[in-house]
């Protein structure tokens, strides 16, 4: 029996961890999380020990008594299609599989603007802030990557290869970045969006992200901390 034990950051903030949590959440696949926050003594107490590149998501694979580890989302999100392939993680079709694995490596290395002028942050609504021109550039570039997927595989359902995949959990934090930063969406994304957002396991990260109070200074660059109070 295999045993997986999916290390993550802050639901918040940490648009790598959502990746692999939400893919193997919403395939049906069981794990153990632990959640590490950013910037915290736990941290830097248990991350150097926890994952060989220092940075979250790492998945723990547990088989015959022994565990290691594999990181970086990708590759997680790779080794989990391998270890259970009933899941469909991929689509069964290798055109759609070979277009799934260009657009989810294209996520995992480019959209660098986005990605640092619009940061995820699930429970902010910082509407108009990030629209820096280069930002607005990649997103109009993802845009068109969606559209082309929804035209190629909408007779197979209404995500970007038609049933739930891989590509979908490897975009879905860009989603809930145009909702907190008021990206408006032209139709055909926009309804990809909402497909994307009615995910169950979307739903279940999204209110366990709502539900935290840490405030990661590193990824507010639109906010001030908020003031404690003396109680
Ligand atoms: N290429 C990695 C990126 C992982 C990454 O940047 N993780 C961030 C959290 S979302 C992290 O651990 N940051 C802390 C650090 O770099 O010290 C992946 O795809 O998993």
């Amino acid at each position: 029996m295999i045993t997986l034990r999916l290390v993550i950051a802050n639901k918040n903030y940490s648009s790598w961890s959502m990746r692999p949590w939400v893919l193997m959440r919403q395939a049906g696949i069981r794990f153990d999380e632990v959640m590490v926050p950013f910037d915290t003594p736990a941290w830097d107490a248990r991350i150097p020990r926890m994952t060989p590149s220092g940075q979250v998501p790492v998945l723990w694979i547990g088989e015959h008594g022994d565990e290691q580890p594999v990181w970086d989302s990708l590759a997680i999100a790779e080794t989990l299609h391998e270890l259970y392939p009933d899941a469909r993680l991929w689509p069964s079709d290798p055109v759609a599989r070979r277009h799934g694995r260009s657009i989810a490596a294209q996520m995992h290395a480019d959209f660098g603007a986005l990605r640092r002028a619009m940061p995820l942050n699930i429970g902010a609504r910082l509407h108009g802030r990030g629209h820096t021109p280069e930002a607005l550039h990649d997103l109009a570039r993802i845009v068109a990557l969606w559209t082309e997927c929804r035209q190629r595989w909408r007779h197979l359902g209404p995500l970007l290869l038609g049933e739930f995949s891989i590509a979908d959990a490897m975009y879905a934090p860009v989603v809930l970045r145009c909702e907190t930063y008021g990206v408006e969406l032209p139709p055909v994304a926009a309804a990809y969006a909402d497909a994307v957002r009615a995910l169950p396991a979307v739903v279940a990260w999204c209110e366990d992200a709502r539900r935290e109070t840490a405030f990661v200074a590193h990824d507010e660059p639109y906010r001030g901390a908020p003031e404690r109070g003396s109680g």
